[in-house]
């Protein structure tokens, strides 16, 4: 019997026992990042919590690395209740519902102060995004800014011609292609081998990524633009958690809740020791040139027009409802 049928069966269980005979679910949690990762260290915890607060009803195996289902699946999965809870980068989704980009519009919220206050303010339309696709999300947690990681020194676009570029969605090949590289989508989990065999020489993300995939074996530089702070989330499938009673929910939404809490103040606390170990690894970090950054802007500027036209008047709310706090 393959795994998706087994989960299918345990699911189909699940709906029938309800929590209250008593009998643990066991949930496997599918995680796109590495297991060393922050966003996989805290999803431990959060199962940990989650474990402690419904004393033992649901116990969740958490299966990083995109050990269980690719970072690409997970959605996916969890959607069609092949597992009933996972985790994945919410802008990997934004292709098939353009709201779900909300955090990654260039240079709008870029200390982890703003990024929390674009997070109140995207909140309830995300969740209601997420109703539409079968899913819940319990928490957020936000990567630290992303910069640009190259194999040599780049001023400007005059320097990145040309250039295989990973992407993680939609909204960074377009950035990409705004600075002539040619993007290639890829998970972080493929990352190091893409940069081994030239699949790819350029990309962007956090200090935590390179750090994860010890990007300095074949990159040289990189360079802190901070332009967002993009976030993972925790989703849940909606029969699963409809099919729990309020005591149960309740215990697993403040797991969530601290969870949330802890893992964006992890995010804070690390984001300046990546550079650092990119740094002691051989690296040049520096900030971009400020005609490089004033490209960025004007791509970025152009990114987020773009990004309004698709998400329609809920994306106009959330930036409005930002710029009003
Ligand atoms: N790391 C993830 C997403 C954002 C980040 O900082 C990645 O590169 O896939």
């Amino acid at each position: 019997m393959t795994y998706a049928m087994k989960t299918g069966i345990a699911l189909a269980l699940t709906a029938t026992t309800a929590f209250a005979d008593s009998h643990a679910q066991n949930w496997d949690m599918p995680m796109a990042y590495a297991a060393t990762n922050y966003h996989s260290e805290e999803g431990v915890a959060f199962a940990d919590r989650v474990r402690e607060y419904t004393d033992g009803a649901i116990n969740i195996t958490v299966h990083p690395g995109g050990s269980l289902f690719g970072g690409g699946d997970i959605k996916r999965a969890v959607q069609t209740g092949q597992v009933p809870i996972g985790e994945r980068f919410m802008s990997a989704h934004a292709n098939e519902a353009p709201l779900l980009g909300w955090d990654n519009l260039p240079f709008i919220a870029t200390s982890y102060a703003d990024n929390a206050k674009l997070w109140e303010a995207a909140r309830d339309s995300v969740n209601a995004q997420l109703a539409d696709l079968n899913l819940v999300a319990l928490y957020t947690c936000p990567w630290p800014g992303q910069g640009f990681y190259f194999n040599k020194e780049v001023g400007s676009s005059a320097d990145t011609q040309g250039i295989k570029f990973r992407s993680y969605n939609s909204a960074t090949a377009t950035f990409a292609e705004e600075l002539g590289m040619i993007p290639v989508q890829i998970e972080a989990a493929e990352l190091s081998q893409a940069l081994a065999t030239g699949v790819a020489s350029a990309f962007i993300s956090s200090g935590s990524t390179g750090y994860d995939r010890k990007v300095w074996e074949h990159l040289s530089h990189y360079y802190k633009v901070n332009a967002w702070l993009p976030r993972n989330y925790v989703m849940v499938n909606t029969q699963v958690w409809e099919g729990l009673d309020d005591e149960t929910r309740a215990a697993i939404q403040r797991a969530a809740d601290e969870t949330a809490a802890s893992c964006a103040a992890k995010s804070e606390e690390l984001a300046n020791f990546y550079f650092d170990e990119l740094a002691k690894n051989g690296m040049t970090v520096a900030d971009a040139s400020p005609e490089f950054l004033t490209e960025l802007e004007t791509i970025g500027a152009k990114m987020t027009a773009e990004w309004l036209e698709s998400a329609g008047a809920p994306g106009q709310a959330i930036i409005d409802a930002y710029n009003a706090n």
